[in-house]
């Protein structure tokens, strides 16, 4: 293996491409009188709100530009397999810009507590490895962060940073057996081409990993497709780890390099209070160590309710259908229960078994309003060990992680 660090010389034409506008790269389209725009506006295209969009993914909400971020609104979340125009996007550093070439001469190096290193290109993964195709759900550690209360600093998501795709690429597990696991080997190091935010190539915007354990189960995988064609570049076109029912931090978009560790890796985003909770409860509000904190591993058990929109109306004594998805991280979810009463009573609904393990459930529910008035359904999902969904936000914790609160919305009887 050559001493060259994978993805260097493309990171500093990266930095030298975007020049700072994340803007142009979202709106898929170049700002001409960029040097006007006021410091700290959001163009309206993007905006919270506006009638604009980011880059081919209508109806997404805007969180933040610097870094990009943007979250899906449940309603168009319905669809069973995520298209790209609706999968949120999660940066933690600059929105990279390739070239063609860039593209046509990516490497993915493996390296670190292995026997023999591997440098491989995009075609040595198709053609050299058994291809897999699994629908895998994706969640941001931080999802429901919106709904902590004292709140918690960090990206205010509400319920939209969830997706479940079909994902297309190679077993992390067959890469690392190819190059061959030392006894050693403890945890994996993902590193992506995305330029840190203040554009310093010294710096990386995010680089997270998993045990051992976790890179070697079968659905964790190295992914080069998604639904059939390229991954929407927001989303790691070309090459993106998915560790599926872990926080979305572990799934490495951009991707570069694994690096095998014989320690728990301890790169950005990995330490301090970065992707951790506290190891025992805490009162909310209260400040936790980082000795105290433990990293996140599988994400728990959610739901949410696709259809019909909040503030749906019909008429009283009609039956429609209440949809949605549920999903429990590592976990199965056992059951699905609705209510119209806001808790007061549930009812049981119809839930499907996923198509592949890791992928997200389907669940529906005939739902009557007897009288005229404001109704609120709510969702509620339990998973195999019997962990149900709260209410209100679980566990308070610094960063506002894990908030699984139950998914409610607004509908009129008239
Ligand atoms: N290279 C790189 N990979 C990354 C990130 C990032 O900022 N850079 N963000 C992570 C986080 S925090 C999440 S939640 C998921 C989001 O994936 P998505 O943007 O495709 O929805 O990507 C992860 N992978
Ligand atoms: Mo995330």
């Amino acid at each position: 293996m050559k001493s060259k660090k994978p993805g260097e010389v493309s990171r500093r034409a990266f930095v030298a491409a975007t020049g700072g506008s994340a803007f142009a790269a979202a709106l898929g389209a170049p700002i001409p009188f960029a040097r006007f725009l006021p410091a700290g506006l959001v163009p309206v295209a993007l905006a919270q709100g506006g009638d604009g969009a980011l880059s081919g993914k209508p109806g997404l909400v805007m969180l933040g530009d610097k870094p990009l971020n943007a979250e899906t609104p449940p309603h168009l979340l319905d669809d069973d397999v995520t298209p790209g125009a609706r999968m949120f996007v999660r940066n933690n550093g600059q929105v990279p810009v390739f070239t063609p070439s860039d593209i046509a001469n990516w490497r993915l190096a493996i390296d670190g507590e292995v026997e023999t290193p591997l440098d491989l290109a995009i075609d040595d993964l198709r053609n050299d490895f058994e291809t897999v195709t699994l629908r895998l759900q994706i969640e941001c550690g931080g999802n429901g962060r919106r709904f902590m209360t004292p709140p918690a600093r960090g990206n205010q998501w509400s319920f939209g940073a969830i997706s479940c795709a079909e994902w297309t690429g190679v077993r992390l597990r067959d890469l690392l057996m190819r190059a061959g696991l030392k006894e050693s080997a403890v945890y994996t190091a993902h590193y992506g081409a995305d330029p840190h935010l203040s554009g310093d190539p010294s710096k990386e915007a995010i680089s997270r990993g998993v045990p051992i354990e976790k890179a070697l189960e079968p659905h964790t995988i190295v992914a080069f497709a998604m639904n059939g064609e390229e991954i929407p570049l927001l989303n790691g076109h070309p090459l993106r780890v998915i560790a599926p029912g872990w926080p979305g931090s572990c799934s490495q978009k951009w991707l570069t390099r694994i690096w095998v560790r014989d320690r728990e890796h301890d790169g950005a985003k990995m330490t301090g209070q970065s992707y951790r909770v506290p190891k025992y409860p805490v009162a909310p509000g209260t400040e936790v160590p980082d000795e105290d904190m433990k990293i996140i591993e599988s994400m728990p058990v959610k739901s949410l309710i696709t259809a019909p929109q909040t503030g749906h109306r019909v008429r009283a004594g009609d039956s429609f259908e209440a949809r949605g998805h549920a999903w429990a991280g590592d976990h199965e979810v056992a059951a699905m229960d609705v209510s119209i009463d806001f808790g007061a009573t549930w009812t049981r609904a119809r839930l499907d078994a996923p198509a592949n393990r890791y992928a997200w459930q389907r669940w529906r529910a005939a739902i009557t309003l007897p009288e005229a008035g404001y109704y609120e359904i709510w969702a509620r999902a339990t998973d195999e060990a019997g962990v149900m969904q709260p209410p209100t936000q679980p566990g308070w914790n610094p960063r506002g992680y894990l908030n699984n609160l139950q998914h409610r919305i607004a509908v009129f009887a008239l």
